[in-house]
């Protein structure tokens, strides 16, 4: 299973063809509607992103064809159903470049990906006044997992400033990155910012220190090519359905030696290699992080995805996207009474804004209206709306199926939002 030396990533060139979006938009079928009446403008990708039609027929094959439990049965249904499932983790390791498969865990997505390595990783290892250093625009599920591993341990918690922008200060988290720091954890991308983190410097600043780093890869997988060993880090979270796979399924990526030394998450099937009343021996990786049944079909419709933007090529997935990106950005900066929130140097896939005098929820109602979806609110990230002063911002998230005339639709109808208060 093991795969290292040699490696296989598709670089797409650059300077190859841009992307057809209208021709992408045909292989997500549920854009093909109407809503309100208007026809379907979806910009709320950062949530959930939308599934292609392999990935629906993908999903829909195994139940139709070899639905079996994995790792167990002699029968061929089951050696089909296992075969799948672990090309499916192939492919993860592939699409990350993950240096062998056994590093790569299913689990339900990034909010499991980092309770785990919080429990079974960071737990044994911090004790009281051990320090865990995150940021200030992390998703809560970056942030409640470190509380709760430091109300249990007496550890504390650091978090490391961002300036006006959205921009994660690197001299003062630099500053907070001391000898009691026991780990890292850090958004590549932030979800209600959209900023962009210098994550392969602050894996080497932090491996200077000797302190392990944990990567928030949820907004970064859909956007940017990711690759594990070159950036270092020591774990790697995502979820599978922001991603264009299906809930349910996601990925802690972790270092070989970093998951033989961790105890397991949870205990059951699959996850032994022999159990007595007296002693049970855990099994080889992955599996003993593997609990139970796994998710075997969304596992295998993740690597439907996987093989899906790989066939796009992920470097004119983000060169698309840029580009939609900064259109958007430009034609918000143009929009009278819009103040963007997070307007970093270095963003992917994300325009939060706040409307003047309009609460952010009242411009996703009216913009639903108009058949457009946005996401308002605090994006689960509530110590970033209270760094910049709001309740709540309106969130548009960009997926590879949107265009510059979805932006077009958009400020046309922030336009109605802003005569409706007028
Ligand atoms: N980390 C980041 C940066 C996220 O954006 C999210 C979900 C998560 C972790 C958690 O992922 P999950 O799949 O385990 O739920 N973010 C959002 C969002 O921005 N809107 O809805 C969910």
């Amino acid at each position: 299973m093991s795969r290292t030396g040699s490696t296989i990533r598709t670089a797409t060139p650059a300077a190859a063809a841009p992307l057809d979006v209208q021709r992408v938009r045909r292989d997500f079928p549920i854009l093909a509607q109407s809503v309100h009446g208007k026809p379907l403008v979806y910009l709320d990708s950062a949530a959930t992103s939308h599934k292609p039609q392999c990935v629906i027929d993908a999903v829909s094959r195994v139940y139709s064809e070899f639905n079996s439990n994995v790792h167990r049965g002699v029968h061929a249904l089951s050696q089909r159903a296992t075969d799948a499932y672990e090309a499916a983790r192939g492919k993860v390791r592939d699409f990350i470049n993950a240096a062998d498969s056994a590093e790569v865990i299913f689990v339900r997505g990034t909010t499991e990906a980092i309770n785990l390595a919080a429990s079974s990783f960071a737990r044994p290892r911090v004790k009281a006044g051990d320090e865990i250093l995150i940021t200030h625009m992390e998703h809560h599920s970056n942030i409640v997992p470190w509380q709760l591993l430091c109300e249990q341990t007496g550890a504390a918690l650091r978090v490391a400033p961002i300036d006006d922008r959205g921009q994660l200060i690197l001299e003062e988290w630099e500053r907070l990155l001391s000898d009691r720091t026991k780990l890292v954890g850090v958004t590549y991308v932030s979800n209600a910012l959209g900023t962009v983190n210098p994550v392969a410097r602050m894996i080497r600043l932090a491996h200077e220190r000797g302190v392990p780093v944990l990567i928030d890869g949820a907004q970064a997988t859909p956007h940017i090519p990711i690759d594990v060993q070159a950036l270092g880090c020591d774990f790697f979270a995502f979820s599978g359905h922001k991603t264009y796979g299906p809930t349910g399924i996601g990925v802690l990526y972790g270092r070989r030696e970093h998951l033989e030394a961790m105890p397991p998450y949870q205990g059951g099937g699959d996850m032994i290699s022999s159990v007595t009343f007296a002693r049970t021996t855990y099994n080889d990786l992955p599996y003993k992080f593997e609990a139970g049944t796994p998710n075997i079909a969304d596992a295998i419709g993740l690597g439907a995805a996987i093989d899906y933007l790989r066939g796009l090529g992920m470097d004119r997935v983000a060169a698309h996207e840029a580009d939609v990106l900064a259109y958007g950005q430009a034609r918000l900066a143009e929009t009278p009474g819009i103040r963007p929130v997070g307007t970093a140097d270095h963003k992917a896939g994300v325009l939060s804004f706040a409307m003047e005098g309009i609460h952010a929820h009242d411009v996703g109602t009216i913009l639903d209206l108009e058949g457009i979806a946005i996401r308002t609110g605090h994006h689960c990230a509530q110590p970033v709306m209270e760094r910049f002063g709001v309740p709540a911002t309106a969130r548009a998230s960009l997926g590879v199926y949107n265009s510059r005339e979805d932006i077009d639709a958009l400020i046309a109808a922030l336009g109605r939002v802003a005569e409706v208060f007028k």
